[in-house]
C-alpha cells in the first residue's frame, strides 16, 4: 500500500476509534467553530489568523477551549474534532510535530478531576491502538512499523522533578528515552496559559497535564482542570500581562457561571505520526499545510 493511503487509512480507523470509544463513554460531539470572537491566548504562538467579516474581525480558531467550558454549561461529557489555525513560526516546520491548520480532538468534561481524565485518556489511547492493530496491524507490519501494547497506568513524572532530571530540554530527552507513554504533570503558573487551574493547595503549580510519546514523537496531549470562577480567571489574565476586555466574552460567561471541569485535546496528526512512525505531521495529510510552505492545493 501506498505510504498516502496507509495514512488515509489509519486516520480513518483512529478517528471511528476515538467515536466509538467516548460515546460508549456517554460524551457528545460538537460541531467545530472555526471563526471566534476570542480564542486561546497560546503565548509561544504570537501571530494570530484574523478575517473581517460583517465589520468586524474574528479569530481563527486555535483551540477551542472557552467553547468546550461552554459547551459543559449544556452537556457534561462533551468532544470535538477540531481544526485549528496556529501560525507557527517557520523555524518549526521541520520538528516533525507542526502544521499552520491541524486538528484535534478536544474533549472537556463536566466537573471532573485531572486524575479522571488522565485516567480516560489513557484508555482512548489504548483503545484507538488496538483498534488500529486489528484493522491496519498488516498494512503497518509492511512499513515496518508494529502497533506497540502498552501496560496502565503510564509513568508520572512532575515538571519540576523532569527538568531537574533531564535538563532544560526535559521533553525531547524525556520522550526519547520513554518505553511507554509517560504523563508530565504539575507545570509552573509561568509555563501555561490562564485557563489551566491552579491548584488551590500549592499556589504556583497547576492542576494540568501533558502526555508524551515514547521514541521521541513528543507531546500526544496537553490539558488539565480549568479555572472557571471569574474572579480568578481575572487574576490569571491580569498575572499574563493580558487584557480583560480581550477576554471580555469569557468572563461574561464567568460571571454568568461557569462548572468546574477538567478536558484534554489530542492532535489527530501526531497521534497518526506515532501510530505510523512517520518523521513529519506533513505525512499523515494529504494536503498538509506547513508552516512557510506553500501547497500544492
Ligand atoms: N486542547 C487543549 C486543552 O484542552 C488546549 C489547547 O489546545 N491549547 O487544554
Amino acid at each position: 500500500m501506498k505510504r498516502e493511503a496507509l495514512a488515509l487509512e489509519v486516520t480513518s480507523v483512529v478517528l471511528g476509534a476515538c467515536r466509538e470509544f467516548l460515546v460508549n463513554e456517554g460524551f457528545v460531539e460538537l460541531l467545530p467553530v472555526v471563526l471566534a470572537p476570542v480564542t486561546d491566548p497560546l503565548r509561544t504562538t504570537p501571530e494570530w489568523a484574523t478575517i473581517t467579516a460583517y465589520g468586524r474581525p474574528w479569530y481563527l480558531t486555535r483551540s477551542m477551549i472557552f467553547h468546550k467550558q461552554a459547551a459543559v454549561r449544556v452537556h457534561p461529557k462533551i468532544f470535538c474534532f477540531s481544526p485549528n489555525v496556529r501560525l507557527e513560526p517557520v523555524e518549526r516546520a521541520h520538528s516533525g510535530r507542526h502544521l499552520f491548520e491541524f486538528v484535534q480532538l478536544d474533549l472537556e468534561v463536566r466537573e471532573a478531576t485531572r486524575d479522571e481524565v488522565m485516567d480516560l485518556g489513557e484508555r482512548l489511547l489504548l483503545h484507538v491502538l488496538s483498534e488500529v492493530r486489528e484493522a491496519c496491524g498488516q498494512a503497518l507490519r509492511a512499513w515496518g512499523r508494529e502497533v506497540p501494547h502498552y501496560p496502565r497506568p503510564f509513568p508520572r513524572i512532575s515538571w519540576h522533578e523532569a527538568r531537574r532530571e533531564f535538563g532544560e530540554d526535559f521533553e525531547v530527552e524525556l520522550s526519547r528515552r520513554a518505553k511507554t507513554p509517560v504523563w508530565l504533570v504539575d507545570f509552573p503558573i509561568s509555563e501555561r496559559e490562564f485557563y489551566d487551574r491552579e491548584d488551590p493547595e500549592r499556589p504556583g503549580i497547576l492542576r494540568d497535564m501533558d502526555l508524551l510519546y515514547p521514541e521521541g514523537f513528543g507531546e500526544a496531549l496537553s490539558g488539565g482542570e480549568r479555572e472557571y470562577e471569574a474572579h480568578r480567571i481575572k487574576r490569571r489574565i491580569l498575572g499574563q500581562g493580558l487584557s480583560l476586555e480581550a477576554y471580555g466574552p469569557l468572563l461574561a460567561l464567568a460571571e454568568d457561571g461557569l462548572f468546574p471541569s477538567a478536558g484534554f485535546g489530542i492532535g489527530v496528526e501526531r497521534l497518526v505520526r506515532f501510530i505510523c512512525g512517520f518523521a513529519h505531521v506533513a505525512e499523515t495529510r494529504l494536503f498538509p499545510r506547513v508552516p512557510g510552505q506553500d501547497a500544492l492545493l
